[in-house]
């Protein structure tokens, strides 16, 4: 189906919904109980850090109860197996591409099991809780909070990621809305003679940006859009 052979693919909370965590947007979403900006900026940190700390404390301790599913396997199969580039952008926070076996993965929403300096900005591995008292072991006593994107920063990896976009032959978003910048303009930033194909429950906000669009669930799609590629 696609001859390609420098890959780029996103994925959103779409894939991971499957293994049991839950998405940000809809009913029954993360943010359903929370509103966005009491949680996920800068200034509700700042605001009421006990709250923010909490509401990550849940999410990390939450990773411990799933599994990767088939779509996450699937990918992990295709970086393996396929013979040119594949850069894998995840937005999730989760771990699940790297225990399903992904290796070249962009976390640049940041990760919940990392947590970052307030002083000098080290960022080193976090599995436990983490609250008003954690503090950095590489500065000695800096304080420590989430190693999250929150609205109004800046992406991670954002360099990395416009160069490959702009090499690519292939790019393929799976499982996200469409709703936040810049991922949402991934689409748009790819070179001349990229394909581009969309994979989702629903069309996204901006599926009319993809050359394809297939909606169905991820273990479903996934799987058999990397059977096609690597071929028989
Ligand atoms: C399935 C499925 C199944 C379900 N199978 N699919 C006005 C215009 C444009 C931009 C802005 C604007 N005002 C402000 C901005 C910028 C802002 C932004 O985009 N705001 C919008 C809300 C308008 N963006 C930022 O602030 C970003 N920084 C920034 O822009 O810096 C400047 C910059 C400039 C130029 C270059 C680079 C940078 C930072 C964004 C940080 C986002 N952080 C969050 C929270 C992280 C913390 C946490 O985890 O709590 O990241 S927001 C949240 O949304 C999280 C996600 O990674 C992100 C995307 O969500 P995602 O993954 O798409 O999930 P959902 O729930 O929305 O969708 C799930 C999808 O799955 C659905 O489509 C389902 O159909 C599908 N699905 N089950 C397949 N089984
Ligand atoms: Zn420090």
């Amino acid at each position: 189906m696609y001859r390609a052979a420098r890959i780029v693919i996103l994925t959103g909370a779409g894939i991971s919904a499957e293994s049991g965590l839950r998405t940000f947007r809809g009913a029954d979403g993360l943010w359903e109980n929370h509103r966005v900006q009491e949680v996920a900026t800068p200034e509700a940190f700042h605001q009421d850090p006990e709250l923010v700390y909490r509401f990550y404390n849940e999410r990390r301790r939450s990773l411990a109860t799933v599994q990767p599913n088939a779509a996450h396997l699937a990918l992990a199969r295709l970086e393996h197996e396929w013979g040119g580039d594949l850069l894998l952008v995840t937005q999730n926070v989760d771990d699940l591409h790297g225990r399903a076996g992904s290796r070249n993965l962009l976390h640049m929403h940041g990760e919940l099991l990392k947590g970052r300096c307030l002083d000098c900005r080290a960022v080193r591995a976090w599995p436990g809780d983490m609250d008003q008292t954690s503090r950095c072991l590489s500065c000695g006593g800096g304080p420590m909070r989430p190693h999250i994107v929150w609205f109004g920063e800046m992406p991670l990896e954002t360099t990395r990621i416009y160069q490959a976009l702009d090499r690519c032959d292939l790019f393929v978003a799976i499982g996200t809305s469409g709703h936040v910048y810049p991922a949402a303009g991934f689409v748009e930033a790819v070179g001349p003679g990229a394909r581009t194909l969309e994979l989702n429950l629903e069309p996204s906000l901006v599926a009319s940006a993809f050359q394809r669009s297939l909606t169905g669930r991820a273990t479903d799609l996934v799987p058999t859009f990397v059977n096609e590629l690597l071929g028989p």
